[in-house]
């Protein structure tokens, strides 16, 4: 049973949707320590409500300062606690040893040394040593996950608001915690089947006959494709809920074309609005008062790919209403999906800093001789335009009537821009059967989209990287997830193509997506196309079994993806395992995800069966017993291992897994 500790005046996410008991504390304690009981083993430290400004209405002083006040919450480490969850991060499974910061960045280059990716998902599940407990900060600004990095002992979380809503467990049972959480955050969008299909993007299909190219060449290749997604490039000057005509003439009839030919299009929407006079975006906009506003009144004015744009304020419901209908523009063109980026926001600039730039750019003109500092100074200067920190300070939400300054509800913007979208596609789309998926996100946006991890490279550690994301998304309510299969920067291989689909051919969201200017991925590139062909196929024969697990999932709150560590409690060599995964109740996974390995050693903490496919018909049936085994895995194969009580059946071009 959750409990909550309200600490101040927090904003309500609405990420939690359930009544949960909340615990009587003195909400004021200030500046000192403080061991709050039902937090058990955690010091809190409330800070600077001295400095707070008493404004109505208003959370913060009007100004681009740094944020007053500060919640710390500090927990010694059990020595043998393992910490998971906090959903889209990097690193392991097992988070002991770094440190995360909840603050939803655009950030390309997802290196290890890295904090912050595109989500917050604030919910940390502590167990294997004692009892289990579950923390999840409800707080949309800035949260730092310090657990075990400065000192290995000590979790330390720092909330950089005096206001937070924490919700709090104890359990023997870990899965226990996370089922009683997701209850408490509300159903996962769950889509229709086909969106389980197999997907290809790339950023830089420009015309329709890009993408009659790419169904061309896959139907030649036989291989099997459900939908095509449509990147920025589709638009009239990347204007939402444009079409370039001239790229795309009968966009319904293309859409419906594509469709005959078992392939949905899926178009990209942006988070910024071009200003441009006479789109009609931008007008209704503008005169419905939808956009996030300065300090001034005025609606602020960044660059994203459209040039100057504005962002409409997703918190306020009047913007959700209205952004939400635009959707039906493309929704009646025949259209039933959509990806959602941008949506942090990101910001190349903003006009107000790009100003300032410019003045002090005059000042560095002005210098007789640059002596290095200021040449360091002049380097950064443009160096560091995109997505600062000061800009999230300039701009203001209206969030159930308060005005709120950006930083502090941050990670919010791309749930709510997604839950604007899921809203109303339920009736846009028929059926409600709407694909949706999101790039930012928090805790709350998993009722009405999915995700992706975004912009991942053609890495093998990102390969890695997606396995273990997956458990810490889904024990946040992220079901429909999945990573750009193959990597969306840097060049893919062959062989890092065929490792990656290995995983991918398990995850509910299944894309191959790459950027701009990086090497041809499309599966029909490379030179094994029979390889391509099988491994795409046994994804489809996967599908049911999928499609009902996810439908588990969602309805009794469970994980697809479940580490070895919660699944086998007692053993104590699973609870090290990082890079295998339980697939539902019947099937583990342990892909091979390093360069020119022929196999890799694999764990079973109890005795299975290995099916090593090649393709659906043709495959190796292997028993196995419990303990360590090498198992060789060319890149043409895909093992799978069936858990005792259950077993997989090859019909036609179908697999049934069922239990005995
Ligand atoms: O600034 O639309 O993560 O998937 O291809 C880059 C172009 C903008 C980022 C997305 C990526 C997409 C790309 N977008």
């Amino acid at each position: 049973m959750y409990k909550k500790l309200i600490l101040g005046d927090p904003i309500d996410t609405e990420a939690i949707l359930c009544e949960v008991p909340a615990e009587t504390t003195e909400s004021s304690f200030t500046g000192v320590e403080k061991s709050v009981s039902f937090l058990k083993d955690f010091t809190i430290c409330r800070k600077g409500l001295e400095t707070k400004p008493a404004k109505e209405n208003t959370r913060e002083a009007c100004t681009a300062d740094e944020p007053t006040g500060e919640i710390i919450l500090t927990r010694t480490l059990r020595g043998r606690e393992l910490v998971y969850g906090l959903g889209e991060t990097l690193r392991g499974i097992n988070k002991r040893g770094w440190i995360y910061v909840s603050n939803n960045a655009d950030d390309p280059n997802h290196t290890e040394d890295k904090r912050s990716l595109y989500a917050s998902q604030n919910f940390l599940l502590l167990f294997g040593d004692g009892a289990a407990q579950a923390l999840f900060v409800d707080v949309p600004g800035k949260v730092t996950f310090d657990v075990g990095y400065s000192e290995l002992k000590t979790l330390e979380i720092r909330i950089a608001s005096a206001d937070a809503a924490l919700y709090y467990a104890e359990s023997e049972d870990p899965l226990l915690l996370i089922r009683e959480f997701r209850s408490l955050i509300g159903r996962s969008y769950q889509p229709p089947q086909w969106a389980f299909g197999f997907g290809q993007s790339r950023w830089g299909y420009k015309t329709a006959a890009d993408i009659r190219e790419v169904a061309d060449r896959y139907a030649e290749a036989g291989i099997p494709l459900s939908m095509i997604y449509l990147d920025i490039d589709y638009m009239d000057h990347y204007k939402d809920f444009t079409i370039d005509e001239k790229a795309f003439p009968d966009f319904p009839d293309f859409v419906a074309e594509m469709k005959e030919r078992g392939i949905r299009l899926i178009p990209i929407i942006d988070a910024g609005v071009k200003m441009e006079k006479g789109y009609p975006v931008y007008e209704e906009g503008v005169k419905g008062d939808f956009f996030c506003k300065k300090e001034d009144g005025t609606d602020l004015v960044a660059a994203v790919w459209p040039g100057r744009v504005h962002f409409p304020d997703f918190l306020k419901k009047e913007t959700r209403d209205w952004f939400g209908e635009k959707y039906r523009f493309l929704t009646e063109q025949g259209i039933e999906g959509f990806w959602n980026d941008m949506n942090e926001p990101a910001i190349f600039y903003t006009e107000d800093h790009l100003r300032e730039v410019f003045e002090e750019l005059d000042r560095f003109k002005e210098m007789e001789e640059m002596d290095i500092w200021s040449f360091f100074a002049f380097q950064d200067l443009t160096g560091s335009i995109n997505n600062r920190p000061e800009d999230y300070r300039t701009f203001f939400h209206e969030y159930k009537g308060q005005r709120l300054r950006h930083d502090q509800v941050h990670n919010l913007y791309g749930y709510y821009m997604t839950r604007a979208a899921g809203e109303k596609l339920r009736d846009l789309v028929p059926g409600g059967e709407y694909l949706l998926f999101s790039r930012a996100s928090y805790v709350g946006m998993h009722r009405y989209g999915g995700i992706w991890t975004g912009d991942n490279k053609s890495w093998w550690s990102h390969l890695l990287l997606n396995l273990q994301q997956l458990p810490a998304l889904n024990m946040c309510g992220f079901l429909f997830c999945g990573a750009d299969t193959g990597g969306f920067g840097g060049d893919c291989t062959e062989d890092l193509m065929l490792r990656w689909l290995a995983v991918s051919i398990f995850t509910p969201l299944f894309r191959n997506h790459a950027a701009l200017g990086t090497r041809n991925q499309e599966l029909y590139r490379f030179e094994q196309t029979d390889t391509f062909r099988n491994l795409i196929r046994l994804r489809y024969a996967l599908i049911p079994y999928l499609y009902d697990t996810f439908t588990r999932a969602a309805e009794e709150n469970d994980l697809i993806f479940t580490p070895l560590a919660l699944a086998y409690p007692s053993d104590e060599r699973a609870r090290t395992v990082e890079d295998q995964l339980l697939v539902g109740e019947a099937l583990m996974i342990a892909p091979v995800y390093t360069q020119n390995a022929a196999g890799r050693y694999v764990y079973l903490p109890e005795d299975m069966t290995l099916y090593r496919f090649r393709s659906v018909t043709d495959y190796d049936v292997i028993p196995l017993t419990a303990g360590d085994h090498y198992v060789s895995l060319a890149t043409s194969e895909v093992a799978i291992y069936v858990r005792p009580g259950y077993s997989l059946e090859v019909s036609g071009e179908e697999f049934s897994i069922t239990a005995n």
